[in-house]
């Protein structure tokens, strides 16, 4: 059997793309092979035009010694457009040994210059049409031979759908997706080979408003982009006999308007289905009393392919239940605050109108809550056509809801018959990469919410919310989440589309807009941490998947970021002016405001000093001498003017702030002494807070890592697990299922925030599992050495309440695992290392003599290169495989289990403090005046904090019934 295989192909990140504009497109392959510590020596890889002959191919670089296996550029004669390349691999290993070819993968050109894009734009005539509904267009096409296949590429003004012979094509939703469209649109492409006729065919164009025209923004804004909706579209027949037609969007086509009254991104649909217009888009159908359409000239110019992953259908969900609320509203839950449709049937008699109202929660009388939805409408309604069972589902339009509140619809015995609805989840349709569990339920759901709000805000571009009159772009939200979520999902194609959106829309000073598609009005104002977006996300890509083009790409952007920010104020080291959003929406704010108590210019040169390295990091890659240099010292007088700025000699900063600390810390911006002073003060601030948080959007997604990576990794895992406001997972005892925009939201008191800004789908928070993948599991990365090519598993073991933790991501080289165990005799740790890629393992607390691997000690372990022992731990180089670690808990590591406020309130009640009295004769309650909620037992029984002896908590905590067992690690 050959152990050596080539498998995954992919071509642009996507497995044979239809339809690309990519002149040399990047192919990436994974090998397989159950021999620990295989890599590729060297690879052949050849391109044809012949899906099953290679003998003469167009492209063949010949055997080639390289460990390299991902973005492999196309280097062969210029591709052609409209053509299908079909491309196979084959591999050397270490050893010398070859794989078979692989299977054949393609990709497929489109218009490789979009001069070559010959149809028109058409729009329905203006002066004959109404211009609210939902447009109809047609076109009767006359085929006349025998047809091989045959292509549709078309985009449109809004957003549309197609049909053929009365069939939808492809499965695509709310194409062509939102770029900004005055200066770019993509345009798609299917394959419709087998849905054409060889005589007569109809092309049908559903065509909807959009981002396009429709209402964007709190400010009800319309027509953003242009004030008519337009299409253009090419159809591309190849005949057996080898000749080629082209049929194309003309004033020829006929355009009316049928059932869709009206449909809103924000707003929902109406739709009457007495005006389907029956087979309208089948042949033989009467468009006499149809209406015209012209030519029009005003229309985005500049096509480009499709970049991102199509918007699809991803999950059906059946509700959960259906009940009436005090307020006597039928109220549908579908058990999950999701964003996509509902998909009805239903039988009643001819005009029966069904209104269906979407919200994200109930308030707390358990009424269905709209006031967080601001001016969006979130409203489908639907008339019936009474012939039988009608079936309808919205389609230019998407809800961010769990709650469904059902009007007019036929009661059967007096009830809503639930099992006629059905939840359609909504979004760019991405590889799943990651998995995460742990022993801990709560972590484990907020590791849910955690994908649930990326699904939600994942419509074609990363929005803020999905609910109300907003679900913009906004660039801080998707730059302090975007590690996260390409732990989740590969979005390597979603934020290359977004990212050329942000240099299209940058301005011309360098500065960049709060939103990508920039559609404020606010003239050219920049934040920080938001402009940042330019800078962080593109590297983030590079590392996650070794993607130099998109550095390349965005390599201008970025430094015009860092310049912009460099031109600011009158040092050019420091960012003290203008306006800043701050550590936004952080609980250290003033009364009624929204920015948090961090001084605005600290961020801001924090932020500074970190694009800037990254910048000049970024110039190291690209191999760019000059800026490298130029970029190093601008870091290197940032970095002592912060110091000079905002911190004491002794290392306090001049804002007492979490997120203050915080970004010194992360962003490496204190040395020495200074820095153990800000760790340390920065623990002491979350020990003053009872184990709570304080930041906002700029601190929380590096909080935990700036006290893990400082020696405080058990607070940090206290702020993950605390279950009281604020915290993570007090939104989960408030019920949950998606990432709130503000830690309270939802109130202790069960009240809401406020209306006015009010997320419950808002993914920024969510940015915690970047920490989660990275530090608690511990699959990181050397990131000189980018995408996983060598791997890092180093967990943080004990000490926690955890007993396992278990994570994977499916690399560009394959999968990585990195899974713990942890019981009081023995750790357990499975770790799994792609082909073509090592790791370095660090087993904490190990020795070893009494390491073992699959029942072998360690020194005699296939795939492990080396072994050390450092710092109490044992360090393994690996290569490829899985392993299985186990080795005996000597060393004490042990949970220590965190007493949560449930306890602290008990030691209030009288049963407890007979409890209490009986274990520990002389008990004093812990300092009441140091308000503290949450203690760990090493805590509870340190002097000065309760006088509660060790064997006397062990019997409480027992008693109390709050953990199975209790084991106390006081060292
Ligand atoms: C609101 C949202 C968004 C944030 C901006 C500054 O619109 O909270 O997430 O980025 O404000």
């Amino acid at each position: 059997m050959q152990d050596l295989k080539v498998v995954n192909i992919s071509c642009e990140y996507k497995t044979n793309p239809l339809g690309i504009d990519v002149k040399k497109p990047r192919v990436s392959w994974q090998i397989e092979s159950t021999q620990r510590g295989t890599k590729q020596l060297a690879y052949q890889y050849q391109v044809s035009l012949s899906e099953t002959d290679f003998e003469q191919p167009l492209y063949d670089s010949g055997y080639t010694e390289s460990e390299q296996s991902l973005h492999i550029e196309y280097t062969g004669p210029e591709l052609e457009s409209h053509k299908r390349y079909f491309n196979r691999v084959k591999v050397w290993n270490q050893d010398g040994l070859d794989s078979d070819w692989s299977d054949v993968a393609w990709w497929e050109t489109a218009f490789l210059d979009q001069s070559e894009w010959q149809a028109q734009w058409i729009t329905p005539n203006p002066s004959e049409i109404d211009q609210t509904p939902v447009f109809l267009l047609r076109k009767e096409v006359q085929l006349k031979k025998e047809i091989a296949s045959a292509r549709i590429y078309a985009t449109a003004a809004g957003v549309y759908e197609l049909s053929l012979n009365g069939e939808k094509v492809g499965e695509d939703l709310l194409a062509p997706g939102w770029t900004s469209y005055n200066k770019r649109i993509q345009y798609q492409t299917y394959d419709v080979t087998s849905q054409l006729t060889g005589s007569k065919n109809v092309i049908g164009v559903l065509l909807a408003n959009g981002w396009y025209k429709g209402d964007l923004t709190w400010e009800d804004k319309r027509n953003i982009y242009g004030d008519k909706r337009g299409v253009t579209l090419q159809l591309h027949v190849r005949y057996q006999d080898g000749t080629e037609e082209l049929i194309l969007t003309d004033g020829t086509w006929k355009a009316t308007t049928g059932p869709i009254l009206y449909s809103e991104l924000y707003h929902g649909e109406t739709y009457d289905a007495r005006l389907e217009q029956k087979g309208w888009d089948t042949i033989g159908f009467d468009d006499s009393n149809w209406k015209s359409t012209v030519v029009a000239s005003e229309f985005p110019t500049n096509l480009v392919a499709q970049e991102n992953n199509p918007t699809r259908v991803t999950e059906t969900i059946f509700p959960q239940s259906v009940f009436i609320t005090p307020a006597g509203d039928t109220v549908i839950d579908l058990g999950q605050n999701m964003v996509g449709r509902i998909r009805l049937k239903v039988e009643a008699p001819a005009g029966t109108k069904i209104v269906l109202k979407h919200a994200e929660v109930l308030d707390k009388d358990g009424n269905i809550y709209f006031g967080n939805l601001r001016s969006a409408r979130q409203t489908v309604e639907y008339i019936t056509k009474g012939e039988g069972m009608e079936e309808y589902a919205p389609i230019f339009t998407f809800q961010g809801f769990r709650y469904v509140k059902v009007e007019g619809y036929p009661l059967q015995n007096g009830k809503l018959p639930v099992e006629n609805f059905v939840g359609e989840v909504i979004h760019t349709d991405m590889n799943k990469t990651g998995e995460f569990e742990t022993s801990n339920p709560l972590v484990n759901k907020l590791q849910q919410n955690i994908v649930w709000g990326q699904r939600g805000n994942f419509v074609d571009l990363p929005t803020d919310c999905p609910q109300r009159d907003e679900r913009l772009g906004w660039t801080g939200d998707a730059q302090v989440f975007i590690r996260t979520a390409m732990f989740n999902y590969q979005g390597g194609p979603f934020f290359t589309k977004w990212l050329r959106d942000l240099k299209a829309d940058q301005f011309k000073d360098g500065g960049v807009p709060f939103v990508i598609p920039n559609v404020l009005p606010d003239g050219e104002s920049s934040s920080t941490a938001w402009g940042d977006a330019a800078v962080i996300c593109p590297w983030t890509v590079y590392l996650v998947n070794g993607d130099k083009r998109i550095l390349a790409e965005q390599y201008e952007s970025m430094k015009n970021w860092v310049e912009f920010i460099r031109r600011q104020g009158e040092n050019e080291f420091l960012w003290n002016n203008g306006f800043q959003l701050g550590d936004w929406l952080a609980l250290d704010a003033k009364e009624n405001s929204y920015i948090g108590a961090t001084a605005r210019d600290l961020i801001a040169t924090a932020f500074y000093a970190y694009s800037t390295r990254v910048l000049r990091d970024t110039a190291v890659v690209l191999e760019k001498a000059e800026d490298v240099r130029t970029y190093t010292e601008l870091l290197g007088g940032i970095k002592q003017h912060f110091n000079l700025e905002f911190v004491s000699s002794t290392g306090r900063l001049t804002s007492q702030t979490q997120t203050a600390y915080v970004l010194s810390l992360v962003f490496d911006l204190v040395d020495g002494k200074v820095r153990d002073r800000a760790a340390f003060e920065l623990n002491e601030h979350v020990l003053d807070n009872d184990y709570h948080l304080t930041t906002g959007f700029v601190g929380t997604p590096y909080l935990a890592f700036a006290l893990s990576n400082n020696g405080y990794h058990e607070t940090a895992v206290k702020l993950l697990l605390q279950d009281t406001y604020p915290s993570w997972i007090y939104s989960i005892t408030k019920g949950a299922t998606t990432i709130w925009e503000h830690w309270d939201s939802i109130k202790p008191d069960g009240s809401f925030w406020s209306d006015d800004m009010n997320s419950f789908n808002h993914y920024a928070y969510g940015a915690i599992g970047d920490w989660m993948y990275r530090v608690l599991a511990g699959i990181e990365m050397e990131e000189s050495v980018p995408a996983y090519k060598r791997i890092r598993i180093q967990p943080r073991i004990g000490g926690t309440d955890f007993t396992y933790v278990s994570a994977n991501f499916e690399s560009m080289y394959g999968k990585i695992e990195s899974s713990w165990n942890l019981t009081e005799e023995e750790v357990r740790l499975t770790v799994q290392i792609p082909v073509n890629t090592t790791a370095q393992v660090i087993l904490p607390n190990a020795n070893i003599e009494n390491l073992q691997e699959d029942g072998r000690y360690i020194n005699n372990v296939d795939g492990v290169l080396s072994i050390t022992e450092a710092e109490g731990d044992v360090r393994l180089e690996v290569g490829s495989g899985t392993y299985q670690f186990i080795y005996p808990n000597e060393k004490g590591m042990k949970k220590i289990y965190t007493i949560n406020t449930r306890l602290i309130d008990l030691l209030d009640n009288d049963q407890t403090k007979e409890i209490l009295e009986k274990y520990s004769p002389g008990i004093t309650r812990p300092n009441p005046t140091a308000n503290l909620k949450v203690l760990s037992l090493k805590e509870l029984a340190s002097p000065g904090k309760a006088k509660i002896p060790h064997d006397g908590l062990e019997k409480l905590v027992k008693e109390l019934n709050l953990v199975e067992s209790v084991e106390l690690n006081l060292s």
